[in-house]
């Protein structure tokens, strides 16, 4: 029996160290998905379906027609203004990190591009805004739930899920070594 208590210990530990380990995993955003960085995205539907995090990354993939130019604001964003660009990157594949909640905003260096809807804006939400946090949680109870929120807790339970499909024979291994 001691080895079964033993068992669980192990399980427990290790699932909670994966599915912190999970949770703080980076993600990787194709900017406009599979169409990528090109005029005929539809980047403001693509950007809706994600979630950004600190610690994520932005991938632009495009063809030698276009670059990635980095706005400082909404203003300019709206206006297509490349005054006073923050970055400009090219050569068809470029990794910009998200390091801090926020917005940035980001066009194509082609002329009549960002007029063309080549721009997307990147809402960047605190890390801690989907997983759950007990303190915060508990005294918002006059806060109507986000339905962000409740997507995201439901897509960590089957996240949970499976999780313990791959570490459960992993963990029965152990167990008969003990
Ligand atoms: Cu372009």
């Amino acid at each position: 029996m001691e080895g079964v208590f033993k068992f669980y210990l192990v399980f427990v530990f290790a699932t909670l160290l994966l599915m912190n380990k999970e949770a703080m995993a980076a993600t990787q955003h194709v900017v406009g998905g599979s169409q990528g960085w090109d005029q005929s995205t539809d980047f403001t539907t693509w950007a809706s379906g994600q979630t950004f995090k600190p610690g994520d990354q932005l991938v632009f993939k495009y063809t030698a027609l276009h670059s990635v130019v980095e706005l400082p604001n909404e203003s300019a964003y709206k206006n297509c203004n490349m005054g006073n660009a923050l970055n400009s990157l090219n050569g068809g594949n470029n990794v910009v990190k998200i390091d801090k909640p926020g917005t940035r905003y980001f066009t194509c260096g082609t002329l009549g591009h960002c007029a063309q809807g080549m721009k997307v804006k990147i809402t960047t939400v605190s890390a801690d805004a989907s997983s759950s946090t007990p303190g915060s949680s508990s005294s918002s109870s006059t806060t109507p739930t986000p339905t962000s929120t409740s997507i995201s807790m439901a897509s960590s339970f089957s996240h949970f899920a499976s999780i313990l499909m791959v570490a459960l024979p992993v963990f029965h291994v152990i167990f008969i070594m003990l």
